[in-house]
């Protein structure tokens, strides 16, 4: 699979070292930067939207590829993070297809969630799946997305105090790499300084954020609909770089969101079948195959 390391991955820069390890010191205890926001119920409404687009328009410089933009109207009902595979699939290090974790849950839509570590299946960061306490990151600074129990979405950095908060728990939360937008506004710059490198592995922070690729990302509106975003591509070659997602969310009417797993993990599953165009290679490289994924965002019905 040709999409993890970039080439110039993690060498330059002397003061890197400095910068790594104090970025991922974690967090135990008090309240850290995030923004909330109320799932809005929309009774009546449908349980999800979804719409196409292709990249490019307005801006010469993004390859032409394909993504969606998924409106769903009661998050806090219809939207779950999945284990891969099921309930237990972190605790063994499991790697999934999105599609075959979807069927657990009748997903009517499904995307990659949560990053992993790729040499093991190790699932990282936070995760509460339907209300049930995953893992806990220890409080690593990472862009993270929660509901909690009130239906609260919360968007932003949790300490380790806030992940495990009994009063109004979480029901669903999930760690990013990168809060792309803070109420409304591009916070990528501020995500370069607070945010623990590590968790990703395409190379420096920096370069991650710089790289066109396949991305997803995960925000909400003004009227409190969660705004799921997927984009094809393939690392250094179509996609697009996180810059331009934030600005394409932003024109969206989206106010706070966080970058998802992306590069060969970004997968669009549409009422249990692939819906995008996966970068990785398949066994013969002739083909492109849909990689075994670690977390997925799932909306499925009330
Ligand atoms: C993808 C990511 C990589 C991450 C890996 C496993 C991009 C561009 O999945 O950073 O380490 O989570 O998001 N690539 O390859």
């Amino acid at each position: 699979d040709d999409d993890l390391l970039l080439p110039y991955a993690d060498t330059h820069g002397p003061s890197h070292s400095h910068r790594y390890v104090r970025d991922c010191q974690p967090l135990i205890h008090g309240n850290l930067t995030h923004e909330t926001w109320p799932a809005n119920a929309h009774p009546g409404s449908p349980v999800v939207e979804s719409k196409t687009f292709v990249s490019g328009i307005g801006n010469s410089s993004v390859k032409w590829v394909s993504g969606h933009i998924t409106v769903v109207h009661d998050p806090l009902r219809t939207v779950s993070v999945l284990e891969p595979g099921g309930p237990g699939g972190c605790k063994s290090f499991r790697r999934e297809l999105v599609e075959s974790t979807a069927k657990t849950r009748k997903c009517l839509i499904a995307q990659n969630g949560g990053y992993f570590v790729t040499n093991d299946g190790q699932c990282l960061g936070n995760i509460v799946s339907d209300g049930k306490l995953v893992q806990n990151s220890g409080g690593v600074q990472n862009a993270q997305f929660g509901i909690r129990k009130d239906g609260t979405m919360v968007f932003g950095y949790l300490s380790e105090e806030e992940v495990l908060d009994r009063v109004n728990p979480f029901v669903q939360l999930v760690s990013g790499v990168v809060w792309l937008l803070r109420s409304g506004e591009v916070y990528i710059s501020e995500s370069l300084q607070a945010e623990c490198a590590k968790s990703q592995e395409t190379g420096t922070l920096q370069s991650f954020v710089d790289v066109i690729s396949a991305r997803t990302a995960v925000g909400h509106d003004e009227e409190g609909k969660l705004i799921l975003f997927h984009i094809d591509g393939q690392t250094q070659t179509r996609g697009m770089n996180l810059w331009e997602v934030a600005e394409f969310l932003k024109k969206q009417g989206v106010i706070n969101a966080i970058n998802l797993d992306g590069g060969g993990s970004s997968t669009y599953v549409l009422n249990g079948s692939l819906a995008s165009f996966p970068s990785d290679h398949c066994a013969d490289p002739m083909w492109r195959c849909p990689r075994a994924v670690s977390t997925v965002l799932c909306v499925h019905e009330r």
